[in-house]
């Protein structure tokens, strides 16, 4: 079954100088939502979007927005994101020990709490409370933040141990691969357990070919 969010597209690689055309692109191609990075400098060293933007695509499209919270203490954030657009929000385990506190509080703000989760972190029983109520998990298979990166060999492992570890557990929420996802990694990811795609530069933003071509060709390569 096609999951209900299916394919995103990685805001930070839009065309940020012709956001008109790029958004009209998006709206034209087989995309469920929008993943917009935050990073907040320490999470990674670099620092990709932020507030004013959000706010900016806010009311021109109907899609649903993942903010994408690569931070510390999430709780700084979660309020303000909320405030500029987020539909979906999307904390990191490895930036709080208190997952379920934030969950509660996005909850509270009426969004929709979900997970990520960075490409080394391996995953435990302690957890399995948080996978089950996240709307998805958002499994990193490169470093927060940067587009262009390769995906890291040992990225698949741990993807596929997630799934199992859910499975095992009757935790049905969705894995969206994240990071270097394109018609060549696809069909690995989804046997990792990924049935949902983030696309970013290797595969949906990819020059001379238009967006909802990238983004049919990358349905198609899910199998
Ligand atoms: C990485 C970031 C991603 C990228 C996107 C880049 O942390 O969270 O969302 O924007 O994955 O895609 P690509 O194809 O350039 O690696
Ligand atoms: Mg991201």
């Amino acid at each position: 079954m096609r999951a209900k969010y299916t394919l995103g597209a990685s805001v930070s690689c839009f065309d940020l100088f012709n956001l008109e055309k790029q958004f009209a692109e998006i709206h034209g191609a087989p995309i469920d939502f929008l993943h917009y990075d935050v990073v907040d400098g320490s999470f990674n060293q670099c620092i990709i979007l932020g507030l004013p933007l959000l706010a900016a695509i806010r009311p021109h499209t109907k899609l649903p927005i993942d903010v994408h919270l690569a931070v510390y203490q999430p709780e700084r954030f979660i309020e303000q994101f909320a405030e500029a657009g987020a539909d979906i929000i999307s904390i990191h385990p490895e930036g709080t020990d208190d997952v379920l506190g934030n969950f509660e509080r996005i909850r509270k703000l009426h969004r929709i709490p979900a997970l990520a989760l960075r490409s080394e972190t391996e995953v435990t029983r302690d957890l399995l409370p948080a996978l089950e109520q996240a709307e998805f998990i958002t499994k990193l298979t490169v470093n927060p933040g940067f587009s262009g990166q390769k995906i890291q060999p040992q990225a698949f492992a741990r993807m596929s141990a997630l799934r199992k570890l859910m499975d095992d557990n009757d935790i049905h929420t969705p894995i969206a691969a994240d990071g270097n996802v394109n018609v060549t990694t696809i069909p690995a990811l989804v046997s990792s357990g990924a049935s949902m795609l983030i696309g970013g530069t290797s595969g949906l933003f990819l020059k001379d070919h238009p967006v909802k071509e990238n983004a049919q060709r990358m349905l198609l390569a899910m199998g």
